[in-house]
């Protein structure tokens, strides 16, 4: 053996002597600078401090959470999930009463009512990364923080070379707006599990905390209900096209509801009435004021149903309906449409609107419903999802209720992008990334202001996609961009700087597997390596 090998071996062993005895640990790079004020954080945070140095995340270093929560253990093991496949380290969560030594990423609550529940406060120093919340959720949020202050290639599968650095400061961060959503059409087109969850991730992402479910539509009825079963098993037999349709039993619709839930996401189930029913027309003839059933329909008009608002059973398939929908739904909301019943008249919408809200109160839950129901007497904690009809919007906040914003020509994730995207509906408007963007939900209609906005929710309705690649391109870039809206100060947005940030979140879209639309507004970054 040549004498420079047995040099080196005889050090090697050195140091594995020393390293029992002086806990001589793996050498990291020194700190190098990086400016925490230049990072692309979406949505933007309140504030941030920079302090131009940096944290290197190793294979030494581990996710401790303050000790005593089951839940503080799932955030961090959260986070571990999305950290290992990529760096290839092992982090395995562990509980700590004290601020663990240098090297590592603690999780821990503090009394801080300004947070919130959403809020979060984030210390990054070349020895540790410190986050803390006044309340678990306030954690997951920040934890997303984490995932964008670290290179794109963190959201990949496989392993990825590092160094996995973070730019120090402190990050003070709590929303605007405590609704922040996104809504899924599951009726035009049925989509899988598997689907809704991987919708549900990319929200999470992007600090959104609703998913509203369309269950039920005149193409389709996607949600198992046991006392009438030909809802689902009849009414959700087809789709838009004709295709096979499905629907979720309560087991999967559940698994959907904790899987959110994991990710403090509240999910909305939306049965939609009297009228966008044909599915449940066409079930149960009972329903209908002829007792003759509909045929089941694929087609992509609205506005041709509606139940039989005269009849008594009508109210006891509504109550039927809810109590079994209100019993797996641990959120506060059931979301009863009213949109566009075109062929029910006036006369009995209102009475029918008014009676619905009764049945969804006596089982515990706050309604929702599209702006028309403002035509009604909104009971107390109503809430009004305004998509259309500015009039309706104004009506509801004089009856005392508030707001939810989804203006169609702003915020509907199924409108193009312009008249050359391949799916998607213009009725409303093309709305490009810009146009996506700059509104303010408290300035949109005269006489709502901010104190009447509940928040805000970005819709995709389904007639025109079918795979959820083709949903993901409607969605992104612009999701990013209504999250911000609902997080974040209207002072604080502006185009001109959001898309640069929108531009370097290029690589992490990619690295997600997200098949975005690369709008030519936006300068889409290229991943750059960090600097040894
Ligand atoms: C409207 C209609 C839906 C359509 C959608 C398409 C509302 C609330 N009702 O929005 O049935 O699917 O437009 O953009």
């Amino acid at each position: 053996m040549p004498t420079n090998r047995i040099t080196y071996y005889s050090a090697t062993l050195l140091c594995a002597a020393l390293l029992t005895f002086m806990g001589c640990a793996p050498k990291k790079a020194p700190p190098i600078s990086m400016d925490l004020a230049q990072e692309s954080i979406i949505p933007i945070p309140v504030s941030i401090k920079a302090t131009n140095s940096s944290f290197e995340l190793t294979d030494a270093s581990e996710i401790y959470v303050q000790t005593g929560s089951e839940e503080l253990l799932k955030i961090g093991q959260f986070l571990a999930d999305k950290l290992n496949p990529s760096t290839g380290f092992d982090f395995t969560v562990k509980a700590s009463t004290a601020i663990p030594d240098d090297g590592n990423i603690y999780l821990s609550l503090k009394k801080d009512a300004a947070l919130g529940d959403e809020g979060y406060t984030l210390s990054i120093t070349p020895e540790l990364v410190h986050l803390e919340a006044n309340a678990p959720a306030g954690l997951f949020r920040g934890v997303q923080t984490i995932r964008q202050l670290l290179p794109a290639k963190i959201e990949m599968s496989s392993k990825q070379e590092g160094p996995w650095r973070m730019a120090s400061g402190t990050i003070n961060d709590v929303p605007v707006y405590a609704f922040r959503g996104a809504m899924f059409d599951v009726a035009r087109h049925f989509f899988s599990v598997e689907d809704t969850k991987r919708y549900i991730d990319l929200i999470a992402a992007y600090k959104m905390n609703v998913m509203h479910l369309h269950l039920s539509d005149d193409q389709g009825w996607r949600i198992e209900i046991k006392s009438w079963p030909k809802l689902a098993e009849h009414g959700g037999k087809t789709q838009v096209g004709g295709g096979k349709g499905g629907y979720y039993t309560q087991e999967q619709y559940k698994d959907i509801v904790q899987y959110a839930l994991d990710r403090y996401i509240t999910i909305i189930p939306e049965i939609d009435m009297p009228g966008h029913t044909n599915a449940a027309l066409a079930a149960y003839p009972e329903l209908n004021c002829d007792g003759k059933a509909r045929e089941l329909y694929t087609g992509t008009e609205v506005g041709f149903s509606t139940l039989c608002t005269q009849n008594e059973i009508t109210y006891k398939f509504i109550d039927d309906v809810m109590r079994e929908l209100a019993a797996m739904t641990p959120g506060p909301y059931i979301h009863i449409g009213g949109d566009e019943s075109h062929v029910t008249k006036k006369e009995d919408y209102i009475p029918f609107v008014n009676r619905v809200q009764n049945i969804v109160l006596k089982h515990g839950k706050q309604v929702i419903g599209w702006d028309e129901i403002a035509l009604g007497t909104l009971k107390k904690g109503a809430f009004v999802q305004h998509w259309a009809d500015v009039d309706n919007a104004v009506n509801a906040v004089k009856q005392g209720s508030k707001v939810l914003m989804s203006p169609a020509r702003k915020a509907y994730m199924d409108m193009q992008y312009d008249s050359t995207t391949k799916w998607g509906l213009h009725w409303a408007a093309y709305i490009e990334v810009d146009s996506a963007y700059i509104w303010d939900p408290a300035t949109l209609a005269p006489g709502v202001t901010q104190k009447d906005v509940l928040g805000i929710e970005a819709p995709l309705w389904s007639e025109t996609v079918d795979q959820i690649d083709e949903v993901e391109y409607m969605v992104f870039p612009r999701l990013p961009g209504y999250a911000e809206i609902g997080w974040s100060a209207a002072s604080a947005r502006n185009w001109g700087e959001y898309k640069k940030r929108l531009g370097a979140h290029g690589p992490r879209f990619t690295a997600m597997g997200i098949n975005y639309y690369p709008s030519k507004l936006v300068e889409w970054k290229e991943e750059k390596n960090q600097k040894n």
